[in-house]
């Protein structure tokens, strides 16, 4: 990078007005790094030849190889639109869905984003995504329609058609905002009037809202993506062309005399020139008119293309190039490639950069346009609510407004992610070009050296003469020895530092300043995610400096910016200082940052939210490297890796394999090559992907596999069965299993007794509870801190959120078998907010509801006065609970979908035996169940009498005997409560969930069949299948379970010769219909699936699979009634 370039740049970064933050967005492939060569070679960085071909900021070799980004990386661009400079720091953002988390941290840092459309491919899966992603961080979008010359050379449309098709399709974009939109507007709108209604409802109490009275005074028109509105470039990246229609405007106004706001207005839509009147008309599509904009700026385009391309006429293109007063190069005329000369003419006559980037600058925000709103959100720490945070924080909003560079101003910056690069490559060890006058002084130098060498030779050699003249041995070897020594030595000094060097990649954070100076060298408070800026304010002082000894504080801690860069694709420029507004790379974080973060110099600065991370990690792999000796090697390498990737995980797991888990096959992938060539530097192994399974139990089928309906009689007796199954597995009389599945389990110290039944939770509050576990997990939070005694001040929002939860729950959850449910929830699991659900059906026993915060205010000390013995142990079922759904009985996957109700429990406090008079009073029992309430009686006092050493007692049950010795109770409960669940579980018909992936596929007709063969032979499901409008491809939606996925994409390309390539996103978990633990049990069902009926069950080979790589027992039998094998030969 040129000397000047980098000072001018310097000098915009003071200018934060004229500063654009802004990313590309799009589905994978629809041309964003293409879009991005276009950009940078506007500034000279790369040669416009090469744009497009080169892909600059692709700067990793895979990527290259592969074609697609994988990492989101940054360069910061000028750009002079009209008499202003502008700064535009650009992000070019990865597409495919393995790297969305690269997404969220570009987004995070932006103000704005050009959100790219293939103009073929249309509005597709990751296009949603990335507009919702957009909205939900509140930065503005524009919009090119890229790849226009698809629509002329590949589908050969007509100018008209492809009007007709681009105006769908940005129905189809708009339709997309349209939805955030108007979802928001709503929202919004509740919340004002929940707030109005708080405030007083005196005042505003007969004011009536009509439902669309939110959407209709909002100015939407901003949102919207219009040609008019100048937010929307055509464009096609490949040759180097893009317009917007202001350019055309100002082109026809000049030519034809029309005003050039009257074009504005009507160069899209439906609108016609009519020549006799010399004046535009409304209706063309009416009066079967050419539209405006099909005559005055597509009829052009095509001619061109028709010109160079199609009919390479020569002495057309001659008339155009002088028409257009462009100059075309003689090399470029006579290249065999039409391409060539045709990216010659148009990148001078439209040049896309152009277009581009005077859009950006005039409709895209400055970082001093940050919206109150969003600074609000970025700064509300978990549940709190703005307005209760220190007064102190809240002040910080107005730095964040102001984006002050003064030197007063407190610095805040946000880092989205670490990202490795080679510390060879860094600026300060860069070679830089010597000065002639330090080239002068090398040569000398070397001349020097060269001249004391040739002294030192020559000393040497008289010297060496005169010890062989002496003869005297062992003086001779003496020096030999020591130089060897000194040589080893020397070596060894050089080689160790050598080797550290090679091995370090340096971590620069990828990060953007909201206030004040970042200066080199400078110490920053670090915020961790959990920091609360309340509790450290109470600590430090306001004015406490990073750089002072600081106390201790959570979350809390300081560092120094070592380095400080300017991001430049492939490359860094240091630099001294950082204003406010910009993008830029720190260094030196690496041992404070793991993967993003806040950094302030003010204690008061909350951090911000998190990320939001649309993928969700599935794929999972064991790693080990090749040779044992260098596990420590991958360890390091596995932990550069987690800092190094905002979405992959890296664990222990208890079995002490090393664990990877990443977002699907693309993303796996190369985090294996980054560890194998990057960060660990040594072969490894990685096992095949563990596949996530989830457990759970249905409603008894009614029909057998054969679709006969199931007898009463024979469903009885599948039930005897389990019951007699379970009751084998255990000797003692502690467990017992009732007709109906209830489950009564005592301790073994028979202190306590539970009973459990299992019930299946209907499908949708399954998946309600499954999408809601943050909230859940918000809940839980919620509750624990109300439970310590401490009063948090939630945010409307969460409030209301959890109130329309409930409500859902309510609703979902109809019918005699489920009155009351919601309110009785006691506990959600596994980790507190799984999917599965706990229930408190145990007559007379209280405790405060999970829903507690919603109606807190008189409920804490009601619930603190019924503080009983079981709400001692309260805990302890709970926990049970937790322990019970994280690892179901199949094949210990978690539970899902699973509703657990305690239907009783009886608990004796676990008083010392001098007491026992009093055990029968502290005894509690809540259900009336005679017989075993009996039976509950004489244990208490059988071990009562036992442990008051009475030996012929103790013989009788020698387990009630040692009640001492077995823990304390609330241990045995936990245990007793997960056998308790498990046996509940086990009762139930049970079945295997498998993680199901949604893929959109875009295939032409002639290779439809062999997608569908594909999808059929890997269990998949097609959803639907739609012609898309215009073109020959078909699109075709399925669910396929991610057992089977692995090697899809490749299959599916490889059988459609790369015609097809599908993209795999994680969508829900599917209950798998076929039991694993059946067996034929009619004759219909012997005749159909023979004796053994192992062919055909895939959930049986699913789970059998899971357990042998646990390690777990599997019941199989490989050879069943052996037979001799006989050889029929020809001579018997
Ligand atoms: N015909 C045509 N092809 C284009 C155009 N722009 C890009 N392409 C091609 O589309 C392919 C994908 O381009 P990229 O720029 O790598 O796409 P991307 O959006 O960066 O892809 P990811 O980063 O992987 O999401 C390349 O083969 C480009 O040559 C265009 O305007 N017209
Ligand atoms: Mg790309």
């Amino acid at each position: 990078m040129g000397h000047s370039s980098l000072d001018k740049i310097i000098a915009l970064q003071r200018n934060p007005a004229n500063i654009r933050n802004l990313c590309i967005l799009a589905h994978v492939d629809h041309g964003k790094t293409t879009l991005a060569d276009c950009l940078v070679a506007s500034n000279g960085i790369i040669s416009s030849r090469l744009a497009g071909k080169l892909r600059y900021l692709d700067s990793r070799e895979d990527e290259q190889i592969r074609g697609i980004t994988m990492k989101s990386s940054a360069i910061s661009l000028h750009y002079k639109n009209g008499d202003q400079e502008y700064l535009l720091n650009l992000i070019d953002s990865p597409g495919h869905v393995d790297f969305s988390s690269e997404v969220s941290t570009a987004v995070r840092l932006c103000d704005g984003a050009i959100v790219v459309v293939d103009a073929v491919e249309g509005v597709c899966p990751q296009t949603q995504v990335v507009l919702r992603q957009a909205w939900l961080e509140n930065i503005r979008p524009v919009l090119v329609i890229n790849k226009i010359d698809r629509l002329i050379t590949e589908l050969k449309l007509t100018s008209q058609e492809a009007y007709t098709h681009l105006q769908k399709m940005l129905e189809q974009v708009n339709a997309v905002t349209g939805t955030l939109f108007t979802s928001k507007v709503l929202e919004e709108r509740a919340e004002k009037e929940k707030e109005e209604e708080k405030e007083g409802e005196t005042s505003t109490g007969d004011q009536v809202y009509d439902w669309s009275a939110g959407l209709e005074e909002a100015d939407d028109s901003h949102l919207y993506f219009s040609p008019d509105q100048g937010n929307v470039v055509f464009a096609s990246a490949i040759d180097g062309w893009g317009f917007s229609i202001q350019q055309f405007a100002h082109i026809y106004s000049q030519r034809m005399g029309i005003k050039a706001e009257v074009l504005l207005r009507t160069l899209w839509g439906d609108f016609y020139l009519n020549a006799k009147a010399k004046r535009i008309m409304k209706g063309a599509q009416a009066k079967g008119k050419k539209p405006l904009f099909v005559q005055l700026v597509l009829d052009n385009i095509w001619s061109l293309y028709d010109a160079v391309v199609t009919r390479r006429d020569k002495e057309k293109v001659e008339k155009v190039v002088t028409s257009l007063g462009v100059k075309v190069m003689a090399r470029d005329s006579r290249h065999s490639d039409p391409k060539v000369l045709l990216t010659a003419i148009c990148s001078q006559w439209l040049p896309v950069s152009q277009a581009i980037l005077s859009m950006v600058c005039e409709k895209l925000p400055s970082p001093l346009d940050m919206a109150a709103e969003r600074v609000e959100k970025l700064m509300s720490v978990g549940v709190q609510r703005f307005d209760s945070l220190p007064e102190q924080t809240q002040d910080l909003k107005r730095a964040f407004l102001q984006c002050s560079s003064g030197e007063n101003a407190p610095v805040i910056v946000f880092v989205s992610k670490m990202f490795a690069v080679d510390t060879k490559t860094l600026p300060q060890n860069r070679q830089r070009p010597l000065t002639q006058e330090e080239i002068a002084q090398r040569r000398e130098l070397a001349r020097q050296r060269h001249a004391e060498r040739m002294a030192a030779d020559q000393t040497a050699a008289e010297s060496h003469k005169d010890i062989t003249h002496s003869g005297n041995t062992p003086q001779q070897c003496q020096p030999e020895g020591l130089s060897i020594a000194k040589i080893e030595s020397l070596t060894l000094k050089d080689s160790k530092p050598e080797e550290e060097e090679e091995q370090r990649e340096t971590f620069i954070a990828f990060a953007r300043v909201y206030s004040g100076v970042v200066k080199k060298g400078q110490r920053v408070f670090v915020l961790g995610p959990k920091y609360d800026p309340a509790q450290g304010l109470s600590k430090l002082s306001e004015r406490c400096n990073a750089s002072d000894c600081v106390p201790e504080v959570p979350h809390l801690s300081c560092c120094s910016m070592e380095s400080i860069y300017l991001l430049m694709g492939r490359e860094l420029e240091e630099l001294e200082e950082v204003p406010a507004g910009n993008v830029l790379g720190i260094g030196g974080l690496e041992e404070c940052i793991l993967k993003s973060a806040t950094l302030s110099t003010s204690p008061a600065c909350p951090p911000f939210i998190p990320l939001n991370f649309e993928a969700t990690p599935i794929v999972r792999v064991a790693i080990e490297p090749k040779h044992p000796s260098e596990m420590p090697k991958l360890v390091r390498g596995m932990r550069l890796l987690n800092q190094a990737d905002p979405c992959a995980e890296v664990l222990i797991q208890e079995t002490g394999e090393h664990v990877l888990v990443t977002a699907g096959e693309v993303h796996l992938q190369r985090c294996l090559d980054d560890l194998r060539y990057l960060f660990s530097k040594i072969e490894i192994s990685a096992s095949k992907p563990i596949i996530p399974f989830r457990e759970t139990v249905v409603r008894p089928p009614k029909v057998d596999m054969v679709n006969e309906e199931v007898g009463k009689q024979q469903k009885v007796a599948i039930i005897h069965q389990a019951k007699e199954e379970a009751l084998q597995g255990h000797s003692s009389g502690t467990l017992h299993v009732d007709p109906t599945g209830l489950v009564t389990l005592t301790t073994p110290n028979r202190l306590a007794t539970i009973s459990v039944r299992a019930i299946p939770l209907p499908q949708e509050v399954t998946c309600l509870l499954e999408s809601s576990s943050e909230l859940i997990r918000t809940l839980e939070q919620v509750n624990m801190s109300l439970r310590e005694g401490k009063n948090l001040d939630i945010s409307l929002g969460t409030l209301e959120a959890i109130t329309g939860l409930k409500a859902q729950l309510e609703s979902q959850l109809q019918g005699r078998k489920w009155r009351n449910t919601v309110e009785r929830i006691w506990a959600f699991g596994p980790r507190r907010y799984g999917p599965n659900v706990l229930l408190n059906n145990v007559e007379g026993y209280e405790r405060p509801s999970v829903w507690q915060c919603l109606s807190r205010s008189n409920n804490v000390g009601e619930a603190r006065a019924q503080a009983t013995i079981l709400r001692d142990f309260d805990n302890s079922i709970i926990s049970g609970f937790q322990l019970a759904t994280l690892s179901g009985p199949m094949c210990e996957e978690p539970l899902m979908g699973v509703c657990f109700s305690i239907e009783r429990w009886d608990i004796q406090s676990s008083v010392p035996p001098q007491n026992q008079d009093s055990l029968k009073e502290d005894s509690m029992s809540h259900q009336a169940l005679a017989e075993s309430k009996l039976e509950g009686g004489s244990e208490t006092s059988a071990r009562a009498e036992g442990t008051a050493a009475v030996p012929s007692q103790a013989k009788f049950k020698p387990e009630a005997a040692s009640a001492g010795c077995h823990g304390p109770v609330s241990g045995q409960l936990i245990a007793a409560m997960k056998e308790a669940c498990r046996h509940a579980f086990q009762a139930q018909p049970q079945r295997l969930m498998a993680a199901m992936y949604t893929c959109e596929i875009m295939a032409t007709a002639e290779v439809l069949g062999r997608v569908y063969g594909v999808l059929g032979k890997r269990e998949g499901r097609v959803l639907h299948e739609e012609m898309k409008e215009g073109t020959d491809m078909f699109i075709i939606k399925a669910v396929l379970p991610v057992a089977e996925s692995f090697g899809f994409a490749d299959e599916i390309r490889k059988r459609t010769s790369g015609l097809a390539s599908p993209q795999l996103v994680f969508s829900h978990w599917e209950v798998i219909s076929s039991d694993p633990y059946w067996v034929p049990t009619t004759e219909e069902e012997y005749l159909h699936f023979g004796e053994k009926a192992d062919s055909a069950n895939q959930a049986l080979k699913y789970m059998n699979a899971v357990r042998r790589r646990k390690g777990l027992y599997v019941e199989e039998k490989i050879v069943e009634h052996a037979e001799k094998q006989r050889t029929l030969s020809k001579n018997k």
